[in-house]
């Protein structure tokens, strides 16, 4: 009798215990350890958690060397390379698989620098590797120049995109007309392969209260935002470095030396911040190298959709005759509450 109601029991108090155990160690790990709850990065061997593969265009030598690790740019004769053959319009290209698709966070690109910028531009994620329109977008500067290359390379911020390999195209730079030089390309994000499980912390009670916030905040300084502007420009990330002192010109936005100066009043150049997202602006204060001098062409302008194709709202526009005089405090424009995402600024040359 008691023999047998102890092998009856003893199964049934195994079999609990053990539905018991798993039950607590799948919890936890099911719901906050297959994502993990920051960013990791994804390519760089060694921390990456899957092996990465690299291809890329015809010509280009050391692909391996785009995940490497290395971002100096004196290492550039082992980093991946193409000597000839590409252009604006035709440029090479790269594209590292993952090895499994992954929430995406962010991609920086570290290029050839300093003082120059490339031209033909895309940053794409697919998650089949077809680049057959299913592809998302995160770059494309179309036969234009990209921003300023750095030293801490260009970071583009992913929306939790998921996806498996990334592409992108460059062409030469401005002041290497033929050749592209890469030195790596970094990837972070999230080790799942489904945004919903994410456990991303939930918005706040108060988000209606405080979306707007009841006075005007600083939107660009020191903010990750794409800088875009004529080609002859260089160090355009600095335009909202927080910078403001004229004997820190020379890594402040400016027309470098090697390249000839074609701005006139009546043909300046252009810079254009994209604030990221719809914004409700107040005021634009621009500073120009300063101490008794004016600037002729110049405009601001603020489009919501970055065509500036009669759509734009001007703040300010000299036409070809020069502006106001320039200070240390630089020169504020009020703004009306005027709903935008990009502001342009022409200028030509100072008086
Ligand atoms: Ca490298």
């Amino acid at each position: 009798m008691t023999r047998t109601l102890l092998l009856s029991l003893s199964p049934s108090r195994v079999f609990v215990g053990l539905v018991f155990l798993l039950s607590s160690l799948l919890v936890p790990i099911l719901s906050q350890t297959t994502c993990g709850t920051t960013p990791i990065d994804l390519s760089t061997p060694g921390t990456a958690p899957l092996a990465v593969s690299v291809t890329g265009s015809t010509g280009f030598s050391y692909l391996t060397a785009l995940t490497d690790g290395n971002t100096n740019t004196a290492s550039y004769a082992t980093q991946p390379i193409v000597t000839s053959g590409v252009t604006c319009a035709a440029p090479a290209w790269v594209k590292m698989d993952l090895g499994t698709l992954r929430v995406i966070t962010s991609i920086t690109l570290w290029h050839y620098y300093p003082d120059r910028r490339n031209c033909g531009q895309t940053l794409e994620i697919s998650d089949t590797g077809v680049f057959g329109g299913e592809q998302v977008s995160i770059l494309n500067t179309g036969s234009d120049y990209g921003p300023t290359e750095y030293s801490d390379g260009n970071t583009y911020p992913v929306n939790n995109v998921v996806g498996r390999y990334i592409r992108h195209f460059i062409g030469p730079s401005n002041s290497e007309t033929a050749q592209v030089r890469l030195l790596e390309m970094k990837v972070m994000g999230y080790p799942c392969s489904s945004s919903s499980d994410l456990n991303l912390p939930t918005a706040p009670p108060t988000q209606t209260q405080t979306q707007c916030g009841s006075s005007p905040i600083d939107l660009t300084t020191n903010q990750n935002l794409l800088i875009t502007g004529s080609p002859q420009f260089s160090y355009l990330r600095s335009l909202i470095n927080g910078v403001t002192d004229a004997a820190l010109h020379s890594t402040q936005v400016f027309s470098p030396t090697f390249i000839p100066l074609t701005a006139t009043c009546s043909s300046p150049y252009f810079v254009t911040i994209d604030l990221g997202t719809l914004r409700v602006i107040t005021s634009i204060t621009v500073w120009h190298y300063y101490s008794d001098r004016r600037y002729c062409g110049q405009t601001l302008e603020i489009s919501d959709t970055g065509a500036f194709n009669n759509e734009q709202v001007y703040v300010m526009n000299s036409g070809s005759g020069y502006g106001p005089s320039e200070y240390s405090d630089g020169n504020t424009y009020s703004v009306n509450n005027v709903v935008g995402r990009y502001i342009r600024h022409l200028v030509g040359p100072s008086s």
